[in-house]
């Protein structure tokens, strides 16, 4: 957000534009994520830079200030006291005296708090490592099981597609699109068929094809539906029959947009069939994007990729510092 005031500083105007940031080197791909947390971004700096500049120094106004933005952006009173109280205390000791030692030492305490849901998921440890993405309606479970079948073919490795949701219609043909895009077999019964008879017999499949990777949609639900959550249950059951150990990876697929409340059902799908990661998703359409550090404060589940767009390539591995610099540029 401080990057604001550097601009201002130097009395330049100029602004990255969109077909600057289409290459796609390191330094560009955090542009991309940048711009992709533009909303979020604007909830913190909006009128952020004028109001330091009228300050001759750091005090509590500006931290209470600081405090509110922090607040709306879904950053939650956990993550928001840390950051403050820290803040304040180099104040205090005076190792912060002016804005820029301030953004150094924001973005430091920011990514401290992230780092501990940094961690990537490793899907060498089985064969087929089998991913089970849950989550309610319309997070953005289908559209990232696409994605993410892109960027594991990326990085060479087969994968396998399983049309776990049997309720919706038009959903298996959803997944057998994403299939055709990525060129990946889908297995699927139609709509009213078991899942779990879906997915087991994907998983076999898989095994006898000798496939790194199979990705299981899974109908939305709430939390709440008992039936449906046993219905996840039951999936996990009887893939434990082929493999103890899988799923391997149960995935919950989270929409930012829903803030603090998106918390909650994830706590509740956590405690109901255990969960391994998330993918959170819509990061672009949301000034919400602060959620990550309050999953980090109280889910504290490994955020495994992000989703900042629609597009294939628009979900990426998540990278604390990568984001952290993305939200203060
Ligand atoms: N802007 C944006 N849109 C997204 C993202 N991820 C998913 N979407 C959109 O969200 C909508 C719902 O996505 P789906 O993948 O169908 O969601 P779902 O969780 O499978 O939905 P159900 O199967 O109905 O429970 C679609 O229009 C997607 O394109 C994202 O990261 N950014
Ligand atoms: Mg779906």
């Amino acid at each position: 957000m401080f990057g604001f005031i550097k601009r201002k500083q130097k009395n330049t105007s100029e602004t990255t534009t969109t077909s600057a940031r289409s290459s796609v080197s390191a330094e560009d791909k955090t542009a991309d994520l940048s711009h992709s947390l533009e909303k979020t971004k604007r909830t913190f700096s909006d009128g952020m830079a004028d109001f330091l500049l009228g300050k001759k120094s750091i005090d509590n106004e500006l931290l209470d200030e600081l405090e509110t933005r922090l607040l709306s952006a879904d950053v939650g009173i956990n993550a928001t006291t840390t950051i403050i109280d820290e803040l304040q205390n180099d104040i205090s000791r005076k190792v912060i005296s002016d804005a820029d030692s301030l953004q150094i030492k924001l973005a430091e305490i920011m990514k401290t708090i992230l780092l501990p849901c940094e961690q990537a998921m490793d899907t060498e440890t089985a064969k087929p490592f089998v991913i089970l993405v849950v989550g309610i309606n319309g997070a953005g479970k289908t559209t990232s099981i696409g994605k993410l079948a892109h960027h594991f073919m990326q990085q060479g490795k087969s994968v396998m597609l399983a049309a776990g949701d049997t309720f919706r219609a038009a959903a298996v043909e959803q997944l057998q699109e994403w299939g055709k895009r990525n060129d990946v077999p889908v297995i699927s019964q139609g709509t009213g068929a078991d899942p779990a008879s879906v997915i087991f017999d994907a998983v076999q499949s898989a095994s006898s094809k000798n496939i790194d990777i199979i990705i299981a949609d899974t109908a939305g639900r709430l939390h709440t539906q008992d039936n449906l959550m046993d219905e996840l249950a039951k999936i996990k059951r009887v893939l434990a029959k082929i493999d103890a150990s899988a799923p391997h990876e149960t995935l919950i697929v989270m929409d930012a947009g829903f803030g603090q409340n998106a918390l909650h059902q994830a706590q509740q799908f956590h405690d109901s069939i255990g969960l391994t990661g998330m993918a959170v998703t819509k990061l672009d359409g949301t000034a919400k994007g602060g959620i990550l550090f309050s999953i980090a404060k109280t889910l504290k589940l490994p955020v495994r990729f992000i989703g900042i767009g629609e597009g294939i390539n628009d979900l990426r591995p998540f990278n604390a510092s990568e984001f952290v610099d993305a939200l203060l540029e």
